[in-house]
């Protein structure tokens, strides 16, 4: 095979991952070109702008339109180098959709030459680079490892800080041979800070799915932990900030629930392909989804709501200071307490107002609490830090509030005649 030749990427699918990641290449000396199945996007990217909130991005893109060397096509096309950006994302019953790997791999296959090295970045399954990426490029006639090079390379950026964690985190190459892994390190190298360390695709790919398994655990035990503090008349908050104090102790938080594109979907990877080593990863999974149900116990065990009591859900987003509604642990608080009989209003301060995954949020704090017996805060937005309880007392006929965050301020809120619940805090 040739050595590097000219630089010239072609990224499919411009999402979260794959736009930041092109303007990077871009503007790092590559002439990239960025495809994507969404009109939209592609004509946000033609007026040089971006459909999505994140920390220095729209500078970024309009850089890399403005030098131009991103420009958005809307086919794939013959380039040196093709980066799979899609999602991966889990069925209702919880096996992988890989559809949109599929689709992505072989809309690039008639572009394809030998010397071409294409690269999947998408959260997959074990073995879905040689699977179904190399599957596809076989079909196209050109064999991995040989005619062409192909890596997996996941991403491992935390959306709302995606810019500055794709330059300077560590970032893992799994080549299906040793030459595919080398020739991908020096597409990254352009742009990532961090350290590059080398593997085969099959291990890169179950370090991803490990990544946030382990965070998924992790959070199943705070949350956990939360339970039995309320049943013991314990502060879990507290209780956590002691046995941190360890030093080999690192406990995370308890919340409503585990939201986002990831770690409540990667799991169910493991799950699927090895249902009989991984039960303890579901009942971690249970765990996380069950947080909501438990929210609406606790609250209807005050005695204070009555059926079709309207219950003023704050908090869309799956985590503080996002604008990312998607698989939001709000959406299951909602469901369980419709089964239990209430009606609901759910506000966000950044998620843009309309229906999200059938989850209507609206942007208008006053009319969300209006007529409220209980406000329920899910999400740590800044924003709710400063909740003014007496504003919310003038507006809302119930005196109840449930912290999930643990971030209000307990007395002022008691001062002002409301029952506070925190999570995971037993004691009144
Ligand atoms: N959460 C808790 N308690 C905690 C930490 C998080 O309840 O102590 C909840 C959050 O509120 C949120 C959910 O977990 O609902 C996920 O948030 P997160 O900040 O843990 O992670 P994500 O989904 O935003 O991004 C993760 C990151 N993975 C890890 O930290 C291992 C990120 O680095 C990955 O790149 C990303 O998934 C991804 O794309 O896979």
């Amino acid at each position: 095979m040739s050595t590097l030749p000219e630089p010239d990427i072609c990224v499919l699918g411009l999402g979260y991952v794959g736009l930041p990641t092109a303007s990077l290449l871009a503007t790092s000396g590559f002439n990239v070109v960025g495809f994507d199945t969404n009109p939209r996007i592609l004509e946000a990217l033609r007026n040089g702008q971006t459909h999505l909130q994140e920390a220095g991005l729209a500078t970024l893109v309009a850089a890399a339109c403005h030098s131009g060397r991103l420009t958005s096509v809307a086919e794939p096309k013959a380039a040196h180098t093709f980066v799979i950006c899609v999602p991966t994302p889990v069925r209702p019953d919880h096996g992988v959709d890989l559809r949109m790997v599929e689709a992505a791999a072989k809309a690039l296959v008639p572009h394809l030459r030998p010397g071409n090295l294409v690269i999947l970045e998408s959260t997959s399954p074990i073995g879905t680079t040689r699977n179904v990426v190399g599957r596809c490029i076989r079909e196209g006639g050109l064999e991995p490892g040989r005619d062409v090079h192909l890596c997996y390379c996941p991403e491992r950026v935390l959306p709302g800080n995606t810019v500055s964690e794709l330059v300077n985190n560590d970032r893992i190459i799994g080549g299906f041979t040793p030459a595919c892994a080398q020739r991908a390190e020096a597409i990254y190298r352009r742009f990532c800070q961090g350290r590059i360390t080398l593997t085969d695709d099959l291990t890169a790919e179950m370090s991803k799915l490990m990544e946030n398994t382990y965070r998924d655990v992790n959070i199943a035990v705070a949350n956990t932990f939360a339970c039995i503090a309320e049943r013991a008349g314990i502060d879990v908050w507290e209780a956590i900030a002691h046995a941190n104090r360890h030093p080999r102790v690192t406990i995370l938080q308890p919340g409503p629930g585990v939201g986002g594109h990831c770690i409540p979907v990667d799991p169910w990877f493991f799950v699927e392909a090895f249902p009989e080593e991984t039960q303890l990863l579901r009942a971690a999974r249970e765990r996380n989804d069950g947080q909501a149900q438990r929210i609406i116990v606790r609250l209807k065990d005050t005695g204070l709501l009555s059926p079709g009591s309207k219950l003023a859900v704050l908090g869309a987003a799956y985590k503080a200071d996002i604008d990312d509604a998607r698989l939001s642990p709000a959406a299951l608080v909602k469901d369980a307490a419709e089964a239990s009989g209430f009606t609901v209003s759910v506000h966000d301060p950044l998620v843009r107002p309309g229906v999200h995954e059938g989850l209507e949020i609206s942007g208008d704090l006053a009319t969300c609490l209006k007529g409220a017996a209980a406000a329920v805060v899910l999400t740590g937005h800044t924003a709710y830090r400063q909740l003014d309880p007496t504003q919310m007392a003038a507006l809302m006929p119930g005196r109840l509030v449930y912290d999930a965050r643990h971030i209000l301020d307990q007395r002022v809120f008691a001062e002002a005649g409301f029952t506070v619940l925190v999570l995971g805090r037993g004691r009144a």
